[in-house]
């Protein structure tokens, strides 16, 4: 709003062919009152009065006058005219009505005439609803409607068929957009690089699961004993891999156990497995690690054979069998270990790359904030598109537009605003 008296012609403007006979002419804005006092009384605009003009009718009263020329002082038309006072109008703003005879050049005269004031100009489309709007004196979805009241009847077949249009043109770009974001949230690049990528060490209890934890970490991190059952928690250690942050989690050994807290252990190692990124199935190449691979891997949720990576422990105690796709290796003495490491970095690597892959290279989701945003707008996205209403589905979108602009900064209304009233036509 800039502050500006407007007018414009209420009624469609009288052709040749179909003169009115009534033809309204609205102003709104604070000189309003100047405009409707300085066409009604003679001689006022030269003496410059003020709006506070005895001339200055009642308020919502019709009034016969006689409408003049303010600057020659002629006459043009006898009609109605209206004055209301703010903020108890359409618009919020002082308004007036002429209510003039429709022939083309009585309201051509008419016109002339307020243009000559200077004290306003023509309206632009939609722009009395809008001010109505920014005044709170209706809400979008109003506003929506009185676009609607207008259209109708006249074009009400190719309105009907463009709004269908629009309808599934809409519906098709929410999709879009909701897939979009989607693809956004499962792709785990930003939460691997700020959390580190979650390896998990899974198999069967002296397998050498917590030795391998060590050997990784260069320390001893979690206690290796030839009892079975003694890793009990999960123990995690930080590491770097080849740049890649991660985080390696140690696990109970996965078997039947009648003790509760070693139960509990293996419940707990059985769902770390199941969230990691990577898992690795450490097992005994002296025992009948076959198949024990057979059942864990069966076992494990979310077991991938293609990415996880089976580590056949204790060949220094049985030769390892060259035909078997696991990685040999003595936690013990440390053969084999390069081998693992660069099968580790190599999966590390992959697992991120996959992530740059399917978003076309988009920067990851590194932030909370961000992705809880996004996760936001997603929800509201999907409820657009099952809305009962038309008035729903524009709140559950204003709501996704909100989130995504806490990501990219404040979504002004006002851009909003220009899409809807634009397709208003003057004097609404
Ligand atoms: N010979 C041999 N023994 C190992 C090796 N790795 C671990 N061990 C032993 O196997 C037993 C169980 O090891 P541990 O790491 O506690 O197994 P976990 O139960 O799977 O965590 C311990 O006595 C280790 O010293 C290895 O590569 N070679
Ligand atoms: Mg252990």
């Amino acid at each position: 709003m800039d502050g500006s008296t407007i007018y414009a012609l209420g009624t469609p403007a009288p052709s040749r062919a179909r003169p009115g006979a009534l033809c309204v002419v609205r102003l709104s804005g604070p000189r309003a009152a100047d405009v409707l006092v300085f066409l009604t009384e003679p001689g006022a605009f030269q003496r410059g009065r003020s709006a506070r003009n005895p001339a200055l009718p009642a308020p919502r009263r019709m009034v016969l006058r006689t409408l003049h020329d303010p600057l020659s002082g002629e006459a043009i038309d006898r009609g109605l005219v209206v004055w209301f006072e703010a903020p108890h109008t359409e618009t919020g703003e002082p308004m007036a009505e002429l209510h003039l005879h429709g022939g083309r050049a009585v309201v051509g005269a008419a016109l002339e005439a307020i243009r000559r004031l200077d004290l306003c100009r023509l309206a632009e489309p939609g722009e009395f609803t809008r001010r109505a709007f920014e005044h709170g004196k209706l809400d979008l979805t109003e506003a929506e409607g009185i676009a609607d009241l207008v259209a109708a009847e006249t074009e009400q077949q190719r309105r009907l068929a463009l709004q269908a249009g629009l309808a599934q043109g809409v519906r098709d770009g929410i999709v879009r957009l909701q897939d979009g974001i989607g693809a956004h949230l499962v792709d785990r690049r930003g939460e691997r690089l700020r959390e580190g990528l979650h390896i998990a060490i899974i198999g069967p209890p002296n397998a050498g699961k917590s030795s391998l934890l060590n050997l990784l970490a260069r320390r001893d991190a979690a206690i290796v004993s030839e009892t079975a059952g003694t890793t009990r928690d999960i123990i995690e250690v930080h590491l770097d891999l080849g740049g890649w942050p991660v985080v390696l989690a140690d696990t109970a050994g996965l078997r039947e156990s009648g003790d509760a807290i070693e139960q509990e252990g293996v419940r707990r190692a059985r769902a770390r497995a199941a969230q990691a990124d990577l898992r690795l199935l450490v097992l005994d190449a002296s025992g009948d690690w076959k198949a024990a691979m057979r059942t864990l891997t069966a076992e494990t949720e979310n077991w991938d054979p293609a990415r996880d990576i089976v580590v056949l422990n204790k060949v220094d105690l049985a030769p390892a069998d060259p035909a078997a796709e696991t990685v040999p290796l003595s936690a013990r003495s440390g053969e084999g270990l390069p081998e693992l490491l660069a099968r580790l970095e190599s999966a590390a690597g992959a697992l991120m790359d996959e992530g740059a892959r399917d978003q076309g290279g988009a920067p990851p989701l590194t932030r909370t904030r961000h992705r809880e945003a996004l996760a936001e707008a997603h929800a509201s996205l999907g409820r657009a598109l099952v809305a009962p209403e038309i008035a729903l589905a524009a709140e559950d979108l204003r709501l996704a537009l909100r989130a995504i602009g806490r990501i990219t900064g404040t979504v002004r209304v006002e851009e909003l605003l220009d899409v809807i009233f634009r397709d208003f036509c003057i004097g609404k």
